[in-house]
């Protein structure tokens, strides 16, 4: 038995290590429906959440790359999916924002009809979902509505509580039990203005 047998469970191999980091992250193109540079067998990762929610910051932040995800100030923007191929070998979907009150009706159904599409209806399943909160205003009604159907339709979910940079640290604790309260699955407070939670989420996705 080697001195390290003990050890070698609990210490990432180069491989590993490898593999939850981002080497590379690239902008394939939108998409609006069934689409062919989705028939390819990467494993899909979902990214989801409330218009302003920080997602697209989130996602640049993770690929550490300035506009990979654009982020804009201006909510609703982001009509269709957005795909990425990460590391030659992983698909991130960067789909519509929801519950925006100021976009169009009309508009924002369109926006519903394809988160709906994408993670409800289609042949896809995404190896996860990741649901965006904003730590510092909690879960909203729609935040919950969402992992509930999540859950409904058994998606694997990755809840991150965002922005916790905003929250004074006496009061952290209470915001972050706000939101697992009502979780049952794991949630990685996180800040793209502070880069807390990067490695977390990345050894989560990635491993
Ligand atoms: N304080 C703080 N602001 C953030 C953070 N992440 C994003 N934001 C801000 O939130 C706003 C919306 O970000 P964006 O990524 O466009 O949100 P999206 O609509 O969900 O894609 C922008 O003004 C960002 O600068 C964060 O970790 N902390
Ligand atoms: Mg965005």
């Amino acid at each position: 038995m080697g001195i390290n047998t003990a050890l070698a469970w609990e210490v990432p191999t180069h491989d590993m290590m490898r593999r939850m980091d981002i080497h590379s992250a690239i902008f394939i193109k939108g998409i609006v429906g069934p689409d062919t540079a989705l028939k390819i067998s990467f494993p899909q990762i979902a990214f989801i959440g409330r218009s302003n929610v920080g997602k697209s910051t989130f996602i640049n932040t993770l690929t550490q790359q300035k506009n990979l995800a654009r982020t804009s100030n201006f909510p609703g923007r982001t009509q269709e999916i957005n795909l990425f191929l990460i590391n030659g070998n992983t698909h991130f979907l960067d789909l519509p924002g929801y519950g925006f009150a100021k976009v169009a009706q009309e508009q924002k159904s369109t926006f519903q009809d394809r988160i709906a599409w994408y993670l409800f209806e289609s042949e896809y399943t995404p190896k996860w979902v990741v649901l965006i909160v904003d730590a510092n205003i909690g879960p909203t009604p729609q935040d919950l509505e969402m992992y509930d159907e999540l859950k409904r339709f058994r998606h694997k979910v990755l809840v991150i509580a965002n922005k916790i940079d905003k929250i004074k640290k006496a009061k952290l604790h209470a915001h972050l039990a706000s939101i697992t309260d009502k979780i049952e699955d794991r949630v990685i407070p996180f800040s793209s203005e502070k880069k807390i939670g990067i490695k977390d989420v990345r050894t989560i996705l990635f491993s």
